[in-house]
């Protein structure tokens, strides 16, 4: 716990993080988790209202466009999550990093969004979405642990009945290998191309 609140409060003015990090440390996995990442020197940590300045856009670059996004734009966008976070009973952003404590560099990222629902009792849905894990920190088990983190997040705090995916055909293996099952097609309508 300690060493989530140290590392988000080096600026003068403390940033804020996205959603509550004590539900990341109720976690049943998370003394697991927290010593897997820390013989790395990692730890995993709510996205940071001061990220911008670490790294997480760079890393979600590595996953798709992301554009020009000055920090004025990084700010509004955390504010918005930040406010519908705060704005009712459960935190709809649940974005997490992996930081590396000494590069001061976030290295990984997953994000469950939350959706309510009317089916199955006014239930909750989870997405597991925008999962990046940097280059230069592959093959070192990392991806597999933010994807737990949110498969834990998703059952274990907000008792979600389901958490659902898309990814490219490449990385079915890799989605397969952490639990996940082909369930149903995704289909799409792009308006960007
Ligand atoms: C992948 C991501 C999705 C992300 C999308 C971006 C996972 C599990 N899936 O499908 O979250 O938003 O890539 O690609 O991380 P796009 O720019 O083509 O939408």
């Amino acid at each position: 716990m300690a060493g989530i609140h140290q590392s988000c409060c080096r600026r003068a003015v403390a940033p804020s993080y996205l959603f509550d990090p004590d539900k990341l440390t109720k976690l049943k996995s998370w003394n697991q988790i927290k010593h897997e990442l820390g013989r790395l020197s990692l730890i995993a940590r709510p996205l940071c209202s001061d990220d911008y300045h670490n790294g997480y856009l760079e890393l979600l670059s590595q996953l798709t466009t992301v554009g020009t996004i000055d920090s004025t734009d990084f700010s509004r966008r955390f504010d918005e999550m930040r406010t519908i976070n705060d704005s009712g009973s459960l935190d709809h952003y649940n974005i997490v990093v992996i930081e590396d404590t000494v590069a001061r560099q976030i290295v990984g990222a997953s994000t469950l969004f939350l959706e309510y629902k009317f089916i199955h009792q006014c239930a909750y849905r989870g997405r597991l979405e925008d999962v990046a894990v940097s280059d230069s920190y592959r093959g070192k088990n990392i991806g597999h642990l933010v994807v737990k983190i949110i498969v834990d997040l998703a059952h274990e705090i907000y008792h979600c009945y389901k958490l659902t995916l898309d990814c490219k055909d490449e990385l079915v293996r890799f989605y397969a290998k952490n639990n996940f099952k082909p369930q149903s097609q995704m289909l799409g309508i792009r308006f960007d191309d």
